[in-house]
């Protein structure tokens, strides 16, 4: 079991994704919602080291570039832009694959801070697949001209994972992100992401469910998040299991 938890996460970022990553080369997602400025950041961090294909047998765009900083290597894979991941678009699919099978290092979700009630949808099913997540807050010179102020200190108390604040087209806050990836690449930032807990009987169902997925395909994913959608009746995600089973019997076989 260990074998194949361990295998499971790099296969598929080829298998599923086709993203040719190199060792050691650390993989953010870069989620939002559209409008948000994604497009923007993404030029910010990788400049000319990008280049565009399609999700594999999807007709959306993949954009994936590279950048440098302090000791790592990152890959950034900028992500469809979805309200939610609730699968209701293949884009929201894409999306939802990549942040829950594809293992990314860190899932970095920009947030247009002139809605944020609107953007923190997404955020919060974000925070229900990874652990490892940092909320930007975009266009906080649109909200100043609107009066809008946030208490960053609470949003980030509140969904327990670091918020910054930025202005992309300007470049603001991009040092404050680097610094930020980086420490959590070493793991000086430890998170608490926000996440509901169900009433005792659907507890005790998820549980039930979860101990039978992690003995199927190990540790190495959100088993929790998977056992809900689950209970969902989402065939998708039943679907993208029975890969995953597959990819790692492979795996084991070539081992
Ligand atoms: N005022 C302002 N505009 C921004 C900011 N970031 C991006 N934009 C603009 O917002 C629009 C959408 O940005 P884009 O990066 O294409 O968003 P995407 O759809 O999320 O990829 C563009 O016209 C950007 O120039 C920001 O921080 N402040
Ligand atoms: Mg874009």
């Amino acid at each position: 079991m260990g074998l194949t938890s361990q295998s499971s996460g790099f296969s598929l970022l080829k298998e599923k994704f086709e993203i040719q990553k190199k060792p050691n080369q650390k993989v953010i997602a870069l989620a939002g919602n559209p409008n948000t400025g994604k497009s923007t950041l993404f030029n910010n961090l990788t400049g000319l080291n990008q280049h565009t294909g399609n999700w594999p047998g999807k007709t959306v765009t993949n954009a994936q570039g590279t950048f440098k900083y302090k000791d790592n290597d990152y890959l950034l894979v900028d992500l469809p832009g979805t309200y939610s991941l609730l699968a209701n678009s293949v884009e929201e699919e894409v999306a939802r694959d990549f942040i829950c099978f594809g293992n990314p290092d860190i899932t970095i979700v920009i947030s247009d801070s002139t809605c944020l009630e609107r953007n923190l949808n997404l955020v919060l099913q974000v925070l229900e697949i990874t652990d490892n997540v940092i909320v930007c807050l975009n266009l906080m010179d649109e909200a100043k001209r609107k009066g809008i102020t946030i208490n960053i200190k609470k949003l980030k108390e509140k969904l327990g994972v670091p918020v910054i604040p930025m202005v992309a087209r300007d470049g603001k806050g991009s040092k404050e992100l680097l610094d930020t990836i980086d420490k959590m690449i070493k793991k000086e930032i430890k998170t608490t992401p926000y996440r509901l807990t169900y009433n005792k009987k659907t507890e005790n169902i998820v549980n039930e469910i979860e101990k039978k997925l992690k003995n199927l395909i190990g540790n190495k994913l959100n088993t929790r998040w998977l056992s809900l959608r689950l209970i969902d009746g989402d065939k998708q995600i039943l679907k993208s299991i029975d890969e995953i089973v597959k990819n790692n019997s492979l795996s084991k076989e070539e081992i």
